[in-house]
């Protein structure tokens, strides 16, 4: 009797495990490709990489996020529209890249707006209600964003004026760079940060505005020779995922995904906070001069930066207002 009930158990057992394990199998065919621009070595990647990882152990396999940095699987430029339109189901990308659309997206670029981590957290703080619903539109979900280290100016040669930059080739990410460049008299050419090291080498472009960050993750010592510090702005990086791809996920693994993001949020400011004075202490350790503008280029930077800054608020219309306003109120 005892016998037979104990075969009876076992067999439930046995058969209740081997529908977990088929469920478990359903569920572990979810496969996420992540998109990414910059290279693996860059923190933003390797925020990514953990933020991916968090999620693939915390849903228990269910959901499996692999990303691909460099933009080996779609580049930068490409990376919004191809999650939008469930190419791709979760990415990351730089937020102001998509100044072309609304002014908006650009408001961690408005020169001179906020120059500190402390004030780019702010206006971060400011913006994301209005950044979110503008997304929420487009089909997308903000998961969680990242900044990069302040923006300073690189060149092959000593600036000590806007003059000295005049007829330079430069290399620009997003609008408020290209602007930049006109306004200073150089020669504008958008390429992607995976791209630049042969820019440079080649001589397509010769000085940029970006961080010590990318300077020192593409080597730029091997064809520049200076950095100056200006703290223009911290431009940030950005998680998104597919509106219909978040809708489609339970409300268990959604928590998990908010979790882990809010985690990537927070290990990604202090990365960059870190990463700050280590990649200028790499750029120097290659040779580079690396230290701040002069009082006579930073004074021309300003004025051209408040004529930008005043261009954008008329472009970003009421939301850029609303934000600029709600991060005033901050300080
Ligand atoms: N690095 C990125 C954007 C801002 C930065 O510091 C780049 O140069 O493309």
């Amino acid at each position: 009797m005892k016998t037979t009930l104990l075969t009876k158990t076992t067999k439930t057992v046995a058969f209740a495990a081997g529908a977990l394990g088929l469920m478990a199998g359903a569920a572990q065919a979810e496969k996420w490709d992540l998109p990414m621009a910059y290279s693996a070595s860059n923190f933003h990647s390797a925020v990514g990489a953990e933020f991916a990882k968090c999620i693939t152990t915390g849903t228990g396999g269910a959901i499996e996020v692999v990303t691909h940095p460099s933009g080996a699987l779609f580049k930068g430029a490409d990376i919004k529209r191809a999650i939008q339109t469930g190419q791709a189901p979760i990415g990351e990308r730089l937020l102001s890249g998509h100044q072309n659309e609304n002014a908006v997206f650009g408001v961690d670029s408005v020169p001179f707006l906020a120059t500190s981590f402390e004030d780019a957290t702010k206006l971060w703080k400011a913006a994301k209600p209005i950044m979110s619903k503008i997304l929420d539109k487009q089909n997308l979900v903000l998961l969680y964003s990242v900044p990069w280290p302040p923006q300073g100016l690189y060149f092959k040669k000593e600036v000590n004026s806007v003059a000295d930059m005049k007829g330079l080739k430069f290399r620009s990410y997003n609008n408020t760079t290209s602007r930049l460049a006109e306004l200073t008299g150089m020669l504008p050419v958008t390429i992607e940060a995976a791209e630049i090291s042969q820019a440079f080498a080649t001589g397509v472009a010769e000085s940029m505005v970006s961080s010590g960050s990318t300077g020192y993750d593409r080597k730029v010592w091997e064809s520049l020779t200076h950095f100056y510090e200006v703290d223009a702005w911290l431009p940030r990086n950005y998680m998104m995922i597919n509106k219909d791809v978040w809708g489609k996920t339970s409300k268990a693994n959604q928590n998990i995904i908010k979790g882990c993001a809010e985690l990537a949020e927070y290990t990604g400011q202090y990365r960059s906070i870190h990463y700050t004075g280590f990649t200028l202490n790499g750029l120097r350790a290659g040779g580079m001069k690396v230290g701040p503008a002069g009082d006579k280029l930073k004074g021309e930077l300003k004025v051209i930066g408040e004529t930008m800054a005043a261009d954008w608020l008329k472009k970003a219309g009421a939301d850029g207002k609303a934000i600029v306003d709600a991060y005033k109120a901050m300080k």
